[in-house]
């Protein structure tokens, strides 16, 4: 299983509205087929594998991280396709939510004699399908908001006159995350201070998430390094934007974040990551639209600056927690990851 999560994987950042799904096929010991979800309107992990596997799928286990499908959609249904090829027992990480499915492939692998085991590294492969799973459960992408802070919790200096807070090994990480993601946010202030590009630059193999910029009031033109094809751009319902009539990109007046958040999923958009300012990152806090943090401590100090949230909290047992939390160095810096929990 973590063969075909490895696998799957491959596919993240390309498989919207589709899950990323891996699957590995394997005789007396052996893999003899491995197979991802490349994008939405190609074939499922499962095909692939068995495309692979050929006669060895016989009498085989297939290891899939989703529950393999029922349905007839934009391509046949992986159960069929399992047990045509006599594949003999499945292993499945985690129960699929599209309603379309949802413990049908199951029930019809059973059904038909198959060995099937579900569970097996389960919260890895949810979380891994985060976005597939937000958009299913709650009509909004999976957002992760992404920062890097001082010793003292600050993103920018106060004279505005920004470098980097992180290293350059840190933000070589970020494009690798870009590269994962379906879209990249930022806000007004973002673009105006740093007129970033967005892109994955420096990334072999990599491909650019479409930009995503927040912009209320219609201040951001045509001259912002992030509009590119493909950008997306949030108004406040009723603001005209000098960026109307351009034809590289599509503008959603939104009265509200959540609102905002529902129509770029509408735009395929699955999973979401953040990169600021704190000003924009604490109104998504605010309303709970924050479900992932990624966060690089660099080993400076800053005295006066801009903090990277700000946030209605008073005391320690209101104080918002982390769960799935991991650390690792990136370079100098301390690269500090986990899950927002919901109280
Ligand atoms: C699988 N294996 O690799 C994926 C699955 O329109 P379709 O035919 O591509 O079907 C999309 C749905 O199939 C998607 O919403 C999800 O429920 C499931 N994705 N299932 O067995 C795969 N990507
Ligand atoms: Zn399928």
């Amino acid at each position: 299983m973590r063969l075909a999560l490895a696998e799957a994987a491959r596919g993240l950042g390309r498989t919207s509205p589709n899950p990323p799904v891996g699957c590995v096929i394997v005789q007396r010991g052996e893999v003899v087929g491995c197979g991802f979800h490349p994008q939405a309107g190609q074939p499922h992990a499962e095909v692939f594998a068995l495309r692979h596997a050929g006669a060895r799928a016989r009498g085989a286990t297939a290891y899939v991280t989703l529950e393999p499908c029922s349905h007839a959609g934009r391509t046949p249904p992986c159960a069929d396709a399992l047990m045509a090829a006599g594949v003999a027992r499945v292993v499945v990480a985690a129960p699929d939510p599209n309603p379309l499915v949802n413990g049908q492939g199951i029930s019809r692998l059973r059904a038909a004699g198959l060995d099937v085991t579900v569970g097996v590294m389960e919260a890895e492969a949810t979380r891994q399908q985060a976005g597939f799973r937000s958009v299913v459960g709650r009509g909004r992408p999976h957002v992760i908001y992404k920062y890097a802070m001082t010793l003292d919790g600050k993103v920018a200096a106060q004279d505005e006159a920004n470098g980097p807070v992180s290293s350059a090994e840190a933000r070589t990480r970020v494009m690798a995350w870009r590269n994962q993601v379906d879209a990249v946010a930022v806000g007004r202030g973002t673009v105006l201070l740093d007129d970033p590009q967005l892109t994955t630059r420096r990334l072999e193999g990599g491909r650019n998430a479409r930009p995503v910029l927040f912009d209320p009031e219609g201040y951001i033109g045509s001259q912002a390094r992030a509009v590119r094809v493909g950008t997306l751009l949030v108004t406040r319902q009723g603001v005209r934007s000098p960026l109307e009539g351009d034809d590289r990109v599509t503008i959603l007046p939104s009265t509200s974040l959540q609102e905002a958040l529902q129509g770029l999923a509408r735009h395929g958009i699955s999973t979401l990551l953040l990169e600021g300012g704190p000003t924009l990152a604490s109104a998504f806090f605010d309303e709970g639209l924050i479900d992932e943090l990624r966060v690089f401590v660099a080993p400076k100090l800053l005295g006066a600056g801009l903090a990277a949230l700000s946030l209605p909290v008073r005391s320690m047992h209101a104080a918002a927690a982390l769960e799935n939390v991991q650390v690792e160095q990136v370079g100098p810096d301390v690269l500090i990851t986990g899950w927002v929990a919901r109280k």
